[in-house]
């Protein structure tokens, strides 16, 4: 018992070390002196280290689309809907070669219209007037992205898979370029393209 009251007081003491010697006094700038990176070798190893201390935002990954049945299918432009505001509901589909998409103005103040070089080589591109429907059979197989163009900045983006994904890389790529134009629901064309 008296051995055991011993280690007892030991720790203490030792703990009440460790106390003083973590948090010793100081002034405000004196701290921040110690709290200073040191030296060049620091500062190179913290600019290699940047990538893995400030990552990008992962994209949240959406579920994945199926073939939507039949050959007419409808896309409504809307204000708000289940996946944000400033939408086309649905915004991803996946339909077959010679399938017709109807984009309807279910409110207004909106358009569809295709976006240059997102498109598969050799399709018809498409530009809808401002709160107009718009009808656009798709003949040419391939991923299709399209915006509205005075909420393109808001992300105001669709995109239809028509048979198979043949130019996947290329609308990937484009994506990219196309995100720096996007003030708002930055990586709403990604996660899109993820559900393909
Ligand atoms: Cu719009």
């Amino acid at each position: 018992m008296r051995r055991f009251l011993f280690s007892v007081s030991a720790l203490a003491f030792c703990l009440g070390v460790f106390a003083v010697n973590a948090a010793p006094p100081g002034t405000n700038a004196e701290i921040r002196e110690r709290l200073k990176p040191a030296g060049t070798v620091t500062r190179s190893s913290r600019k290699e280290s940047a990538p893995s201390v400030a990552p990008a935002p992962a994209v949240i990954q959406m579920e994945k689309v199926s073939l939507s049945e039949g050959s007419e299918h409808e896309v409504k432009m809307l204000n708000s809907g289940p996946g944000g505001s400033m939408i086309f509901e649905p915004a991803v589909i996946k339909v077959s070669v010679g399938d017709t998409v109807h984009f309807k103005a279910t409110d207004l103040a909106h358009n569809s219209a295709s976006v240059a070089g997102m498109v598969p080589d050799g399709a018809d591109s498409w530009a809808g007037q401002m709160s107009q429907d718009i009808s656009v059979t798709l003949n040419t197989e391939g991923v299709y992205v399209y915006q509205c163009d005075p909420h393109v900045v808001m992300a105001m983006v669709g995109v239809i898979q028509v048979g198979k994904a043949v130019n996947m890389s290329e609308i990937e790529e484009s994506a990219k370029n196309m995100k720096a134009s996007f003030a708002m629901n930055t990586q709403r064309l990604e996660q899109y393209l993820s559900a393909l």
